[in-house]
């Protein structure tokens, strides 16, 4: 009887279930990592360590919660793709979202001094994050292939900036220089001024990192041996067809 008189309380609490059958994705993102990152002195336009270690935190995220499938990482944010399937938390949208951007958050915290031994941690880093739910594997890839189209404008036109810079213009004039400039006149630039061939930047930076839980599947792309299976992080093209057709079993077998 003590306690009834509070059960009305319940009543508040909003249903946030996320739709049945629907790729999961939660997507986090860096909070002010603008300052985050000139208070850290990261290299620019990319911080070879930093993203690393944002990989690292990912891929202990894939195996933390085996239900997340596949994760896209770019700059100072990640996405990570939940099984149609999953019935995680019921599917509340609250309870997988907090849970997955607190542990990214403290694994970011935890390693930091593995990948920067020579720089403490000097502010708390924080990340927000949402949850999107896509119906179909055509319109996961469409988000999939987004993301890495937002990774290849902003690094082609990053490199080019601080090239510019680098080689003693200011920001304004490095910005009035480009900002008007298609991606065929960045290559340019990049080729003529600095002798430098944008496809042949390490592929962290051109295409962003996946991680991914490697299987070995049979001819119709069915996983057999998931025994050996261990959580990889790589740099591929996902927008094209070949990555999927390759990794068919991400986005099949859980129905
Ligand atoms: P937000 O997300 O609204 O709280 O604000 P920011 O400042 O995190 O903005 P966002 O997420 O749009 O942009 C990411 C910032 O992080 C961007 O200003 C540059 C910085 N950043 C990310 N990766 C690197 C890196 O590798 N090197 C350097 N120097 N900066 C980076
Ligand atoms: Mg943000
Ligand atoms: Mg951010
Ligand atoms: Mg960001
Ligand atoms: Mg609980």
């Amino acid at each position: 009887s003590g306690n009834n008189k509070y059960e009305y309380l319940k009543s508040f609490e909003v249903e946030d279930k996320l739709m049945q059958s629907t790729w999961v994705v939660v997507r986090l993102d860096g909070r002010c990592f603008h300052k985050f990152s000139d208070k850290h002195e990261f290299e620019k336009p990319n911080d070879e360590r930093a993203l690393n270690l944002m990989n690292a935190c990912a891929k202990a995220v894939l195996e933390e919660f085996p239900d997340i499938i596949f994760a896209y990482g770019v700059s100072d944010e990640y996405s990570f793709v939940f099984k149609k399937t999953t019935m995680l938390y019921n599917r509340r949208s609250s309870d997988i979202i907090s849970t997955t951007v607190a542990f990214f958050t403290l694994c970011y915290n935890m390693k930091w001094k593995e990948f920067f031994p020579d720089k403490d941690l000097k502010s708390t880093p924080s990340f927000d994050a949402r949850t999107v739910c896509y119906p179909s594997t055509k319109i996961v890839r469409d988000y999939l292939a987004w993301r890495q189209v937002d990774c290849h404008i902003n690094n082609q036109y990053n490199t080019c900036f601080w090239m510019l810079v680098k080689s003693g213009k200011n920001k304004s004039e490095a910005q009035d220089e480009i900002k008007s400039s298609r991606s065929q006149d960045k290559y340019e630039i990049l080729l003529k001024q600095f002798n430098m061939n944008y496809n042949e930047l390490p592929a962290i930076f051109r295409k962003g990192s996946c991680v991914e839980e490697t299987a070995k599947c049979n001819d119709n792309g069915q996983p057999v041996e998931r025994l050996t299976s261990k959580v990889v992080i790589d740099h591929p093209d996902i927008i094209g067809d070949e990555f999927w057709v390759d990794h068919r079993h991400i986005l099949k077998g859980n129905t």
